[in-house]
């Protein structure tokens, strides 16, 4: 790799900051944040160091489902602001050095959404096969639904023209017909619309159930026979019309699948995708106390083509979902950081966020944070786990933890000047309501957590090997610690982590190393560890503790 490298392919060592336009900052004080509020913070995360904004919907939404049920692909909701307002949000942003990435999500629109009201009025509407239809009794879906607290069918019935929709998520939201030609135009249609606005790619909302066929007749199905085809189309639109656009993919799907998804060997479908099955082994492993089964997760990643790139994340916008782990396993998770069943959701995942799961306890916060940067593949942050914000769990579902940002310890946490009860969302309260938890008090505070993941995200921009590297995990003798190396042409990083609350002492031993070689500790400013001549050295880890250990050779002329 030559350091130009990074940045031609941006998202290898990018951070990734997630947020919601309508809760992030609310300028007129209406109670709904708003692109003016946004572009007013751009310099807070510019300082915090993130380098690309992934905005979630902020289209014009019948508001079913918190703007993933959009009624114009075309346009910004008029409570968010005007599409100036995004412009502006945008030029600023690149010029504070962060990239755009938007929410595109094209698996369904809104039942309100012009094209399905046509559809919906007549079987001869010239957009009726936009959306999947069929006209006799539809079988029983009840067990493939994906909110089996809303919903008890794929399918839902229309009195005007007595036919059923289809319908993968909630019924207010039909599926596109994604065989249909003019669909796919039509998606093309919008990203390159916004693309010309200035972004940099798109978040592609639950990517297998775009692609997928489900419902569609035999007809249908002949002409889209390979939907594989259609996402290498999506990513060389994006590479046409941006140069270095990016498509990060929602596919929770087992890793060899999501190779597919990336475009196998050729890398040519989804630029990035999340590391569901990582994430959801990491709690497990959190659970536990144990190593054992993150690494087992990690060592199954596939191997993928050099422009395709995983996506970490501890958090994200929906449930902390454990879907991919055994019930048992579930069962632990569960039983360690969300035993009431009120934090629970849809019997797989929990509406929480990190801090209230960890009881709050910073070692172990930063012990997890350390380990999320530490990993192969580019960290994903949700808006305010850089404060250690908390979920609400008197908000309904997944919306819990999409609670208005924690700015200061005023009222509303400073979001809105608005009277609480016209608050987009309620604030959070309790030990991690904004009184306890804010920017303001942390941005100061060299001690914070933000100053921590101020920390991370520095070091980690500075160690590419981190996001280009192949993972390795090293022998030692203590389950409860990952000992890892990211090592990528001459750069290499030693990375360990403590799972458990008692301390030890980590014997390491380095390949092709000798007493020329110092670990340096990049996290605990002034500490190194000389090497012996076999290369080998012992470290100390308190409880939860952490290193990121660069390893530096005597000649070597790279700032440590
Ligand atoms: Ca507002
Ligand atoms: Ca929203
Ligand atoms: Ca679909």
């Amino acid at each position: 790799m030559r350091i130009s490298d990074t940045s031609d392919l941006w998202w290898k060592t990018g951070v990734v900051y997630c947020l919601d336009v309508q809760t992030f900052m609310d300028w007129d004080d209406d109670g709904m944040g708003d692109f003016v509020g946004l572009t007013e913070r751009l310099d807070y995360l510019a300082d915090l160091g993130v380098t690309c904004l992934w905005l979630m919907p902020f289209y014009p939404t019948a508001d079913g489902d918190d703007g993933y049920d959009i009624t114009d692909y075309y346009g910004v909701d008029p409570r968010l602001g005007s599409a100036g307002d995004f412009v502006e949000f945008v030029r600023t942003a690149r010029d504070r050095g962060m990239r755009v990435i938007v929410d595109l999500v094209v698996n369904h629109t809104s039942e309100r959404h012009p094209w399905f009201r046509s559809a919906r009025s007549s079987r001869t509407s010239p957009y009726r096969d936009f959306y999947i239809w069929r006209d006799d009794e539809p079988p029983d879906t009840s067990k493939d639904v994906v909110f089996p607290d809303k919903e008890d069918s794929l399918w839902e019935h229309d009195e005007k023209t007595g036919s059923w929709y289809f319908h993968r998520f909630y019924r207010s939201q039909p599926d596109l017909n994604i065989t249909n030609a003019k669909v796919r135009d039509e998606i093309l249609k919008a990203m390159g619309y916004w693309l010309e606005l200035g972004i940099s790619g798109f978040r592609v909302d639950a990517v297998p159930f775009i692609i997928e066929t489900t419902g569609v007749d035999a007809e249908e199905l002949a002409r889209f026979h390979d939907p594989h085809a259609y996402l290498r189309e999506l990513r060389s639109f994006v590479g046409r019309r941006t140069g270095d656009g990016i498509l990060l993919g929602e596919c929770n799907l087992p890793h060899k699948d999501q190779k597919t998804f990336f475009g196998g060997a050729d890398g040519d479908e989804l630029t990035m995708q999340f590391d569901f099955i990582g994430m959801q082994h990491l709690y497990l492993s959190l659970a536990r106390g144990d190593a054992r089964p993150l690494v087992r997760a990690l060592q199954r990643r596939p191997k993928v083509a050099e422009e395709s790139q995983w996506a970490t994340f501890v958090r994200n916008h929906d449930e902390l979902t454990l879907d991919k782990l055994k019930p048992a396993e579930r069962d632990e998770v569960f039983a360690a950081f969300g035993p009431e069943p009120d934090m629970q959701l849809y019997g797989r995942g929990l509406r929480r966020r990190l801090p209230p799961m960890l009881d709050g306890d910073p070692r172990r916060l930063r012990m997890v944070y350390s380990l999320l940067f530490s990993l192969p593949g580019t960290p994903v942050l949700f808006y305010g786990e850089e404060i250690g914000m908390g979920e609400n769990l008197d908000v309904e579902g997944r919306l819990a933890v999409r609670t208005p940002m924690q700015w200061t310890a005023e009222r509303n946490g400073g979001f809105s000047r608005a009277r609480p009860s016209r608050l987009v969302r309620p604030v959070v309260e309790g030990p991690f309501g904004p009184e306890h938890v804010n920017v303001a008090d942390q941005r100061r505070d060299r001690d914070s957590l933000q100053s921590f993941l101020k920390l991370l995200i520095k070091r980690y921009r500075e160690s590419p090997e981190l996001g280009w590297a192949q993972f390795a995990v090293l022998d030692q003798p203590h389950r409860n610690v990952l000992a890892h190396e990211c090592a990528h042409d001459e750069r290499r990083i030693v990375s360990l982590h403590n799972l458990a609350p008692t301390s030890c002492t980590v014997p390491l031993a380095l390949d092709g190393c000798d007493a020329s070689y110092t670990l340096i500790d990049l996290l605990h400013e002034g500490t190194e560890y000389a090497l012996d001549d076999r290369g080998r050295a012992e470290v100390e880890l308190e409880g939860y503790g952490y290193r990121w250990l660069r390893l530096m050779s005597r000649d070597s002329r790279r700032l440590a």
